[in-house]
């Protein structure tokens, strides 16, 4: 068997017959193709990597530059998971590692499949979840030569990836794919990239000659304690306080530590405040859950925090006051030292996993006797205080627009978060549906909310959805999208459907792009109208591709057609017609970050 040169094979002609029909195998494979019977490709050597880490999904859309991954996958028990749009695959990997705590991995294509996968993947990095992309490259002979599908992925993904990596030598494929599971899975989470030039990838050679090294270690392996004398700093601050508060976030996730949060926060009775991945941490039914919605009484008055897992980002404001307190008195934990003291001054830092910091804190405050001090219970009763007002307040919004014609944003919130099941994960795109579910969805376990994230793309809902019904087999997923959103991505709900993942997708459809053109002061004439065309049938659409499609355009017809979507078993979109000119709950102008309007 002669063995093929990669680079005239795979050199503008890769989807063409001349290469494209052999390595497709329509036909008899042409001689030349596939590496002498004693050599092993670069291929079988990345299938073989994420088959010994226990991958089980690869997240692709395929490309001539990428074949011979896909082709050793099922000898590792890989399942691929073909879609239709790059940009979801990152999203279900992203999706898949935001449920589970373990790595999401997704491939593409060389140059336009890379290319379009990077919306998706700056989502998990800025979410700093666990994303491994393996990406075709055209050969490495071809630089700068105008090659077929010439992009540089480690250029484009560099400014928000944890680590970038073109292989440059066959004999590096495994150990540089073994250190992208490192760098992704170690905390902070984030994404990595391996990029595999095509006369790398196509080759063969001996698999003994591969480079040794990099060891990857299972989620939670290599977990270290935080320093005792920092320990015990945080608890002298913590017990002298009388309003303190706990804030959770996603390392709290990562280092699946939800029981030793609710035991540290029982024993001490601080209330817990959980973000992004540590939603739902402590659960937000418990009476010491502060939720987001209402979080600022808390945040902005509590004299020490102890922030954990936590990032202050632009959500948090920065961690700056009036959302936070600037007089508080900080304690940082963290698995990743970069991010103690980034944004508030921690008088202590302590460096370690979440689940044992958590132990050792608990272990520590086990000494002192936390009950009985008055400032602590008034602090606790405003807990619940403030829970039962939102409560009342958001009740009397979905009361008095309950019968809205257009219907109101807030009954279907509400119906929707008192129908699902307790344990359903929930999707959230719509922008203008993120803000009234943030409200009504209380979150009981963490990771069991995905969002968009720091990037906050529409769109992401669809491949997310995908990614988590595949962790969760029998569970509800269930997905708010806009009808903006659907158009991004929408063609994904052919994937969810051809396999049987049955998604319920509630489809906020405004015809616009957020609230009406007309409700923007800042816009209307002066600009043309970026409204959509009304009345479409979106569940039309998606029944056509064998969905199951419901349309509601009358409130009272909202549950009956969630309860019917929720027992049909497949993917599902409920096509609601909405009030246009009602918009996000709380969010306006602040989106911009910064930057004053
Ligand atoms: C990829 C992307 N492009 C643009 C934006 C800016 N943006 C924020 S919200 C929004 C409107 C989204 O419309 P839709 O998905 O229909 O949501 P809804 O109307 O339900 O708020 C836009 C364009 C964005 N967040 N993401
Ligand atoms: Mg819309």
């Amino acid at each position: 068997m002669a063995e093929l040169n990669p680079a005239d094979a795979l050199s503008g002609v890769v989807m063409g017959r001349a290469a494209g029909t052999a390595i497709a195998g329509d036909g008899a494979p042409r001689d030349g193709v596939r590496p002498a019977a004693d050599k092993t490709d670069g291929g079988a050597l990345v299938a073989g990597v994420l088959g010994s880490l226990g991958v089980k999904y690869l997240f692709a859309v395929n490309g001539g530059h990428t074949w011979p991954i896909l082709a050793h996958l099922r000898e590792h028990g890989i399942k691929l998971v073909h879609m239709r749009h790059e940009q979801s695959c990152a999203y279900a990997a992203d999706g898949w590692a935001r449920t589970t705590g373990t790595p999401g991995v997704c491939s593409v294509t060389a140059g336009c499949g890379l290319t379009n996968a990077v919306t998706g993947l700056c989502t998990a990095a800025l979410a700093g979840s666990a994303v491994i992309c393996i990406a075709g490259q055209h050969p490495t002979t071809e630089d700068t030569l105008g090659s077929f599908q010439e992009a540089y992925g480690s250029e484009v993904c560099r400014s928000f990836a944890k680590s970038v990596k073109r292989v440059l030598d066959w004999s590096t494929i495994e150990v540089d794919l073994r250190r992208a599971f490192r760098a992704a899975t170690s905390p902070p989470e984030g994404v990595a990239l391996v990029e595999v030039p095509t006369n790398i990838l196509y080759q063969g050679g001996t698999a003994a000659d591969q480079r040794r090294g990099a060891k990857v270690y299972s989620p939670g392996e290599l977990r270290s304690e935080g320093d005792p004398q920092a320990i015990e700093r945080a608890i002298d601050i913590l017990y002298s306080a009388d309003r303190p508060l706990i804030a959770a976030g996603d390392g709290v996730f990562w280092s699946n530590a939800a029981a030793e949060l609710k035991a540290f926060a029982e024993l001490t009775g601080i209330p817990v405040y959980g973000r992004r991945s540590g939603q739902g941490a402590l659960s937000e039914d418990h009476p010491l859950a502060v939720r987001g919605p209402w979080k600022k009484p808390f945040t902005g008055r509590a004299d020490a925090v102890l922030a954990i897992g936590f990032r202050f980002w632009s959500g948090e404001r920065f961690g700056e006051a009036p959302t936070w307190n600037a007089e508080a008195r900080y304690i940082q934990s963290d698995a990743a030292p970069e991010r103690i003291g980034l944004h508030v001054p921690a008088e202590v830092g302590i460096v370690g996993d979440a689940r044992l910091v958590l132990r050792q804190l608990a272990e520590a405050a086990r000494e002192r006797n936390w009950s009985g001090r008055a400032a602590r219970k008034r602090w606790v009763d405003e807990v619940a205080t403030v829970r039962t007002n939102f409560e009342r307040a958001s009740g009397e919004v979905a009361e008095a627009h309950r019968a809205d014609l257009p219907i109101h944003p807030a009954r279907i919130a509400r119906e929707l978060c008192e129908t699902i099941d307790p344990d359903a994960t929930i999707v959230i795109d719509s922008f203008t549906m993120s803000g009234w579910v943030a409200q009504w969805f209380k979150a009981r376990f963490p990771g069991q909310v995905l969002d968009a994230g720091p990037l906050a793309p529409v769109g992401h809902g669809i491949g997310m959805a995908i990614g988590a019904q595949l962790a969760r087999p029998g569970k509800q997923v269930v997905l708010v999208t806009g009808d903006g959103g659907i158009g991004i991505s929408g063609f994904d709900f052919e994937t969810a459907r051809r396999h049987d993942l049955p998604i319920i997708a509630v489809l906020w459809n405004n015809s616009s792009w957020g609230p009406s053109f007309e409700e923007m002061d800042y816009l209307r004439g002066r600009t043309d109208s970026f409204n959509m065309l009304p009345d479409q049938r979106y569940d039309r659409m998606f029944e056509l591709m064998g969905c199951h499609g419901e349309h509601v355009e009358r409130p009272e017809e909202f549950r009956p057609a969630l309860e019917r979507a929720l027992k049909v078993g497949k993917t599902a979109l409920i096509n609601v017609v909405g009030d246009r000119r009602v918009g996000h709950p709380s969010l306006g102008g602040n989106l911009l970050g910064s930057t004053k309007v």
